[in-house]
C-alpha cells in the first residue's frame, strides 16, 4: 500500500477559478522540477551547473547524480509522496539530493543547518517524515548524533542518509540502485514539490507546502526580473535551504536558466570574495548585516570583484544610508528583495531610479499579486500611509500544512495571507517596510518567535515569567531581549544563556540580552495581553537606553 495513505495529505490548493486564471495568464506552465532538469541535461549537458568545494558538475552530471540519488532513495523503501527532512549546508550534494527527491516524487522538507533536536523533532512529527538527510558535519557540528537522537524520539524516521562518513547511518555515496529501474511516472505539476519552514511569529514554525507550478513560476519570473541568463553565475552565500537564496531567484533560478551556481561554505567576505573573483560571479544575495560587512571589506580587498553586476539584499530591512553605499563601493547594482517563504516576493527592478532602489523594498513580481494595505479595522489606507500588508496571488500559499488554528489567524476567509508586515505603498506599487504587527524578532534575517522562546524560558525552574522582545541593533538590525521575573533568587544571565543552550535549539534563538524585572505591568483589571506587555517592556528599555 502507498504509505502516503495513512498520512495527513500534503497539498496546496487554489480555488478553481484562480487556478484557471493563473494558467490562462501563463504563470503556471504545468511542468515539474524533474522536467526542467531533464531538459537542461539535453540542451546544456556540457555546461557547468554547480561548483562547490573541489567539485564542478555539468548539467548532464547533475541529472545523472540526481537519478542515482532517486533510485537510492526508492531502494530504501521510500514511497512516492513520502516526506524527507533535508538538512544540508551549501554543498553540491544539496542539489543532487533535492533533484533526486524530485525525480523519485519524494518531498523535501527544508530545515536550516542551524536547527537542532527540538526543531528537527517538531518538523519530523509535523511532516510525518520517513527519512532525514544530513551532512556528516558543518561548521564544527557533527550531525550524526543529532540524527540518532531524532530517530530515538521519532521512530517513523526509518532512514538517516549522510553525505560524508555515515557512521551508523546510510551513506549517500553508497547509493547503488540502477536508475534504469526508476519509475517513469512524474509528479503532477499541481502537487506539492517541497516544503519550506515559516519564520514563525506565534509558537513553533509552520510548514509551507509549495507546488511545482507556483514555485517554478516565482523562480522563472524572478529570473526575468533579476536578469538571469545562461551566462549568469549565482553565488549562494546564504544557506541555500532558505527561500531567498533558493528561489529569489537563487540556486533554483540559476539552474532553471541553465546558468551556474557557485556554493560558498560561508558568507563572509574572506570566503566569498575569492570565489567571486575565481568564478566570475555576476549576482548574489545577502542579508543586511552581511552586506555591511562586505561594504567594509571591499575597499581593502585584493580580489577582483568587477564581475559582480547585482547585489541583492533582503530578509530584513536594509537602511537607505547603507543602501546608498552599494554602487560606489562595490560598483554594482543593488536590488532590494522583500519576500516571504509563504510566497509574495518584491524586488526593486535593476533599471529603477537610484532613489527607488535605495529607499524602497521593491514591488511585487506579478501583475496578479494582489496587495492590500489595511488599517487595523480592515479598511484600505490612503497611498503613502502605513498599514497591514495582506496578499494573494499565483505563488502565495492559501494555507499552512495541517494547522487550522494558524490558518484561521494568518489567512482571511477569501484567501489573503496576513503577512504581519506593516508597509506603505508608493506610486508604482513600490513598498516601504515600516515594521510589523506580529511579535517576532528579525535577527539578521533569522526570524525568531517571541512565544517559542518564552516557552523555553518558562521551563527553567528559577523563572517565574518571561517576555521576549526585539530591540533595535546597529549591526543585527534587531536583537532579542528576554525580560525575566525570577522565582526566588535570580540566576546570572550567563547561566540562563548556558541553560538555553541545553534546550537543543538553533543558537540564533538564544536571547542576546537578559533583563531581570520584579514584576510585569498590569492594568487596572489586572490583565494585559502578551502583545501589549512586550510593547511596554520594549518601550521602557529603549527609554532607558536613550537616557544613558
Ligand atoms: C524571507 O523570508 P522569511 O519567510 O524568512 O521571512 C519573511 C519576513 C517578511 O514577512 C518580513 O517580515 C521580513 O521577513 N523581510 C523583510 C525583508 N525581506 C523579508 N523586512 C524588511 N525588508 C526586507 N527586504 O526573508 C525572504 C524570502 C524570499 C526573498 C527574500 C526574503
Amino acid at each position: 500500500m502507498d504509505s502516503e495513505n495513512q498520512k495527513t495529505p500534503l497539498a496546496q490548493v487554489w480555488p478553481p477559478e484562480f487556478a484557471a486564471r493563473y494558467r490562462a495568464a501563463g504563470y503556471w506552465q504545468d511542468d515539474t522540477f524533474r522536467q526542467v532538469l531533464t531538459g537542461l541535461a539535453t540542451t546544456r549537458g556540457d555546461a557547468v551547473a554547480v561548483v562547490g568545494g573541489d567539485q564542478r558538475w555539468t548539467y548532464a552530471e547533475l541529472a545523472q547524480r540526481a537519478d542515482v540519488a532517486a533510485a537510492g532513495f526508492l531502494a530504501l523503501g521510500l514511497q512516492p509522496g513520502d516526506r524527507v527532512l533535508v538538512q544540508l549546508p551549501n554543498i553540491p550534494e544539496f542539489l543532487s539530493v533535492v533533484f533526486g527527491l524530485f525525480r523519485a516524487r519524494l518531498i523535501p522538507i527544508f530545515t536550516l543547518p542551524a536547527h537542532r533536536l527540538t526543531e528537527i523533532v517538531h518538523f519530523a512529527r509535523k511532516s510525518e517524515a520517513s527519512a532525514y538527510v544530513i551532512a556528516e558535519r558543518h561548521d564544527g557540528f557533527d550531525y550524526r548524533p543529532l540524527a540518532a537522537s531524532v530517530q530515538a524520539e521519532v521512530p517513523a524516521i526509518a532512514h538517516v542518509v549522510v553525505v560524508g562518513d555515515a557512521g551508523d547511518h546510510t551513506a549517500f555515496d553508497s547509493f547503488a540502485a540502477d536508475p534504469a529501474q526508476l519509475p517513469e511516472e512524474d509528479a503532477d505539476p499541481s502537487d506539492v514539490a517541497l516544503v519550506q519552514i515559516s519564520g514563525g511569529s506565534t509558537g513553533l514554525s509552520k510548514l509551507i507546502p509549495r507546488t511545482h507550478n507556483d514555485y517554478l513560476y516565482s523562480i522563472r519570473a524572478s529570473n526575468t526580473i533579476c536578469g538571469i541568463t545562461p551566462d549568469s553565475v549565482y553565488l549562494a552565500a546564504l544557506p541555500v535551504a532558505h527561500n531567498f537564496p533558493m528561489s529569489s531567484p537563487g540556486v533554483f533560478g540559476a539552474i532553471c536558466a541553465g546558468a551556474r551556481v557557485v556554493l560558498a561554505p560561508s558568507p563572509t567576505a574572506d570566503v566569498a570574495f575569492p570565489l567571486i573573483a575565481r568564478e566570475g560571479v555576476t549576482i548574489t544575495g545577502l542579508v543586511p548585516p552581511l552586506a555591511l560587512l562586505w561594504l567594509q571589506a571591499a575597499p581593502k580587498t585584493s580580489h577582483d570583484l568587477s564581475s559582480l553586476q547585482v547585489l541583492q539584499v533582503g530578509g530584513a530591512k536594509f537602511m537607505p544610508e547603507s543602501a546608498k553605499r552599494v554602487r560606489p563601493v562595490l560598483g554594482c547594482t543593488l536590488q532590494q528583495v522583500f519576500g516571504m517563504a509563504e510566497g509574495l516576493v518584491n524586488y526593486t527592478r535593476l533599471d529603477d531610479p537610484e532613489d527607488i532602489i535605495t529607499d524602497t523594498q521593491g514591488r511585487a513580481i506579478c501583475p496578479d499579486d494582489e496587495v492590500l494595505i489595511l488599517d487595523d479595522q480592515g479598511n484600505p489606507v490612503p497611498e503613502g500611509e502605513a498599514g497591514n500588508l495582506l496578499t494573494r496571488g499565483p505563488y502565495t500559499i492559501r494555507g499552512y500544512h495541517d494547522d487550522p488554528a494558524a490558518n484561521g489567524r494568518s489567512f482571511t476567509d477569501d484567501g489573503f495571507y496576513r503577512t504581519g508586515d506593516v508597509v506603505k505603498r508608493l506610486p508604482g506599487g513600490y513598498l516601504v517596510v515600516q515594521g510589523r504587527s506580529t511579535d517576532h524578532i528579525n535577527r539578521a534575517g533569522e526570524k525568531i518567535s517571541a512565544e517559542e522562546i518564552e516557552d523555553h524560558l518558562l521551563a527553567h525552574p528559577q523563572i517565574f515569567d518571561a517576555a521576549v522582545v526585539s530591540v533595535p541593533d546597529n549591526f543585527l538590525g534587531e536583537r532579542s531581549c528576554a525580560f525575566i521575573i525570577a522565582e526566588g533568587e535570580a540566576p546570572k544571565p550567563s547561566a540562563i544563556k548556558a541553560w538555553m543552550r541545553t534546550r537543543d535549539i538553533a543558537v540564533f534563538k538564544i536571547p542576546d540580552q537578559i533583563v531581570f524585572v520584579d514584576e510585569f505591568v498590569t492594568t487596572a483589571v489586572g490583565k494585559i495581553s502578551r502583545k501589549e506587555l512586550r510593547a511596554t517592556l520594549r518601550a521602557r528599555l529603549l527609554e532607558q537606553e536613550n537616557a544613558r
